[in-house]
C-alpha cells in the first residue's frame, strides 16, 4: 500500500476544504440512495471532526452516520491513467460513491481505504464524491462499542459515559484524513517492501516490489549512496539488494535516510516511478533488552492523542510540528500511537526527526465475554492493513496489538480461548513483520497474570497506583510498583516496559503536600515511578500518561479532559513537564549486568 505522491508520472488532487454536510440520525441516507447526491444542511471542513466544528448546531456529542460531498474536477491529464481516490480516514465505518455508484467501503478504525474510479469519471469533468460515515462502534469491532442494547446485554455497565463509548478518549467522528484523488500510470508500481539489517559498518537493504507489469518489464532501483541495479520483473516481482558500506544507520542521533528511486521500464520506456525514504537501523530483543543497532535504547516519552480544540483528532500539520518541537525541548525519544494509528505524516515526520515510535493497532478495552473468533478475524485484518500501510517507517519500532484488554477483569480473559487468541495474534504479528517486537498494553486490574504476557516480546504495563489506587500516597504506590515489576520478571525473562502511568493534573492548582490534582503531585508522581522503573533490570522504558490533557466523552470522573497531560490541551508545559526535562536531559546509563 503506497502512499499516494506527486511526481513525472503520478499526480494528485487534495480533496481538502469545507464539504456540504448532513447528519442522518434516521439512517434515510443509505435506503434513500443518498449517494447519487444529497441536500445538504451544514458544512464541515475535511480533514477534521465534525464534533466540535458543528457543536453549535447540537452535533458535539452526535453519534450515528452522517454524509459529506463536495465535485471536485477531474484533470485532462487523468486520461488514460487509472484514477482512485483515497480516503485517509473516516472513522468509524464509512462508505464511498463516485457519481453515484458505490466504490469502496471501510471499518477499520484510523486505517486508509481507496476505491478505483474507473469507468465512473471523464477527466475534464467535474465528479460528485459522497461519503457516509458513522461513528458507532460495533460489538464485534476490536474496541468493542457499546449501543443500548450492548448495556442492557451485559448487565453492569452503566450508562456512564456520554456519547456512549468504552474507551477514555472521546469518540470523534468524521472525516479525519485527507482525501486524495490520484492518478498513476496503469502499468505501475503497486508496492515496495523495505528491509533493512546491520552487519559491523555495512547496510544490508533489501527492496521488495509488487508491479503490474508484464513479464520482460524491468525495475531500475537506485539508492542515495550511488548504488544502482536493474532487475527483470518475474510474476510481477522485483527484489534488488544493497549492501551500503561505512552506512549511516538510522538512530536517535542521526535518523539518516537514504533515498530509494525505483522506476519501471517495459519497451525501454520508463511508464512509472516512485521514491521513498529507507533508514537503515536494526531493531532486536535480546534478553531483557531492546536494541537499536546493537546499542541498547531505553524510551523515554509519551502516550499520545491525536486531539485537539476544533479539529478533535483532524490531521493538523501546525500542531504535529510543534508536538515533536515538544518532544525534542523536553527530552523525549519515543512515543506510543495510543490508542490508533496515526497519521502517515506524523509517522513520516518521526523518520525525519528521529522519534521512535510504538504503533497501536485500534483495540482497546476488548471484552472476553464477547471477544470471538469474528473479533480475532477482525483483529487479524486490521494488524494486516496497519504493518503493510507503515511497514517502511524506521520510525516504527514495535507494533503494540491491544490495549488494556480485559479491563473488566472478566473471568473469561484467564481462559483458554484468551491465550488462544493471544498466540494467534501475537504469532500472526510476527509471521507479517519479522523485524519488529510485538506487545501488548496490560491493565493494573489484570495485574501481573497476564495470558498475553506468553507470547508478546516485550511485556507492557499500564499502571496507575498513587492515583486511582493509593490516592496521595506515592511511598505505598512505589512499592506496589516494584514489586510487580520483579513478579513479572521473576516469571518472564523478558524486557518490561511501562506505558501508562500519570496523574490528572489542573494547571495552576498547588499545593505544599501531596494532593491530587496539583502540579507538584503530577511531577513527584511521575518521578517516584521514573525512579522505580529506570532502576529494574527488565525495564526498557516509560512512557508518561499523557503527553497533552485531550478530551473525552462525558462523565463524572473526568472535567471535561483527561488532565494527565504534562502540557495542557493547547500546549503550555505544567511543573512536571520541567521535571522530565532536567531529568531526560541527562543520558540513560544502563546498570551493570549479568
Ligand atoms: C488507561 C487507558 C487510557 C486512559 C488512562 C486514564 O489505557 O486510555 O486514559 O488509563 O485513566 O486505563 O487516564
Amino acid at each position: 500500500m503506497l502512499f499516494p505522491k506527486s511526481n513525472a508520472h503520478r499526480d494528485i488532487v487534495d480533496c481538502s476544504g469545507v464539504w456540504d454536510f448532513r447528519p442522518d440520525p434516521e439512517g434515510l441516507g443509505l435506503k434513500d440512495g443518498w449517494g447519487d447526491g444529497f441536500e445538504s444542511t451544514h458544512e464541515c471542513a475535511v480533514p477534521g471532526s465534525w464534533n466540535e466544528q458543528l457543536q453549535e448546531f447540537d452535533l458535539m456529542n452526535y453519534v450515528g452516520g452522517a454524509w459529506y460531498q463536495r465535485e471536485v474536477h477531474i484533470p485532462h491529464h487523468f486520461d488514460g491513467k487509472q484514477v482512485f481516490l483515497r480516503v485517509g480516514s473516516a472513522d468509524f465505518e464509512s462508505k464511498l460513491w463516485v457519481n453515484g455508484q458505490l466504490i469502496a467501503e471501510n471499518d477499520l478504525l484510523c486505517l486508509p481505504y481507496d476505491g478505483a474510479l474507473d469507468g465512473y469519471i471523464t477527466p475534464g469533468e467535474k465528479a460528485r464524491i459522497v461519503i457516509w460515515v458513522n461513528n458507532e462502534q460495533r460489538y464485534q469491532s476490536i474496541t468493542p462499542g457499546v449501543a443500548i442494547d450492548d448495556y442492557i446485554r451485559e448487565q453492569r455497565i452503566r450508562d456512564e459515559q456520554f456519547p456512549a463509548t468504552r474507551p477514555d478518549f472521546f469518540p470523534y467522528g468524521g472525516i479525519q484524513r485527507p482525501v486524495l484523488l490520484c492518478a498513476i500510470p496503469r502499468v505501475h508500481i503497486a508496492d515496495v517492501t523495505l528491509d533493512t539489517h546491520i552487519d559491523g559498518s555495512i547496510g544490508l537493504l533489501t527492496v521488495r516490489a509488487q508491479v503490474n507489469a508484464p513479464d520482460g518489464g524491468q525495475l531500475k532501483v537506485a539508492v542515495s549512496d550511488g548504488q544502482v541495479e536493474t532487475l527483470p520483473i518475474v510474476e510481477g516481482n522485483a527484489v534488488a539488494q544493497f549492501r551500503i558500506e561505512d552506512c549511516r544507520f538510522w538512530s536517535l542521533r542521526d535518523p539518516y535516510l537514504y533515498d530509494v528511486s525505483l522506476e519501471l521500464e517495459v519497451d525501454g520506456t520508463t511508464v512509472d516511478s516512485y521514491a521513498l525514504h529507507a533508514g537503515v537501523r536494526e531493531i532486536t530483543v535480546r534478553g531483557r533488552r531492546l536494541y537499536l543497532n546493537g546499542e541498547k535504547v531505553f524510551l523515554r516519552g509519551f502516550g499520545k492523542h491525536e486531539d485537539f480544540p476544533v479539529h478533535g483528532r483532524g490531521l493538523n500539520l501546525p500542531l504535529m510540528v510543534k508536538d515533536f518541537g515538544l518532544m525534542h525541548w523536553i527530552g523525549a525519544n519515543s512515543f506510543r500511537t495510543s490508542h490508533y494509528p496515526y497519521a502517515e505524516e506524523i509517522l513520516d515526520y518521526a523518520d525525519r526527526k528521529g522519534v521512535l515510535v510504538i504503533s497501536e493497532l485500534a483495540s482497546v478495552n476488548l471484552d472476553f465475554r464477547i471477544a470471538d473468533e469474528e473479533t480475532l478475524r477482525n483483529h487479524r485484518r486490521t494488524l494486516e492493513r496497519q504493518i503493510a500501510r507503515d511497514k517502511n517507517h524506521p520510525s516504527v519500532i514495535m507494533w503494540s496489538v491491544a490495549n488494556e484488554p480485559g479491563y473488566l477483569g472478566e473471568e473469561e480473559y484467564q481462559g483458554e480461548a484468551s491465550h488462544h487468541y493471544w498466540k494467534n495474534l501475537c504469532d500472526y504479528t510476527r509471521e507479517l513483520d519479522a523485524s519488529r517486537p510485538v506487545t501488548v498494553a496490560n491493565v493494573g486490574r489484570i495485574s501481573t497474570n497476564d495470558p498475553s504476557f506468553h507470547y508478546v516480546d516485550i511485556v507492557s504495563i499500564n499502571r496507575y497506583y498513587g492515583w486511582y489506587d493509593m490516592p496521595g500516597q506515592l511511598d505505598r504506590a512505589a512499592v506496589r510498583l516494584q514489586k510487580e515489576l520483579d513478579d513479572i520478571a521473576a516469571e518472564h525473562d523478558k524486557p518490561i516496559l511501562v506505558l501508562e502511568f500519570g496523574a490528572d493534573t489542573i494547571a495552576g492548582a498547588h499545593s505544599t503536600t501531596d494532593q491530587l490534582f496539583t502540579e507538584e503531585y503530577q511531577a513527584r508522581f511521575l518521578e517516584t515511578y521514573c525512579d522505580v522503573i529506570e532502576n529494574h533490570p527488565n525495564a526498557i522504558g516509560t512512557h508518561v500518561w499523557n503527553f497533552a490533557d485531550f478530551r473525552t466523552a462525558q462523565n463524572h470522573r473526568r472535567v471535561i479532559l483527561n488532565l494527565k497531560g504534562v502540557f495542557t490541551r493547547t500546549r503550555e508545559p505544567k511543573l512536571a513537564a520541567f521535571r522530565l526535562k532536567e531529568r531526560w536531559s541527562v543520558p540513560f546509563v544502563f546498570g551493570s549486568e549479568a
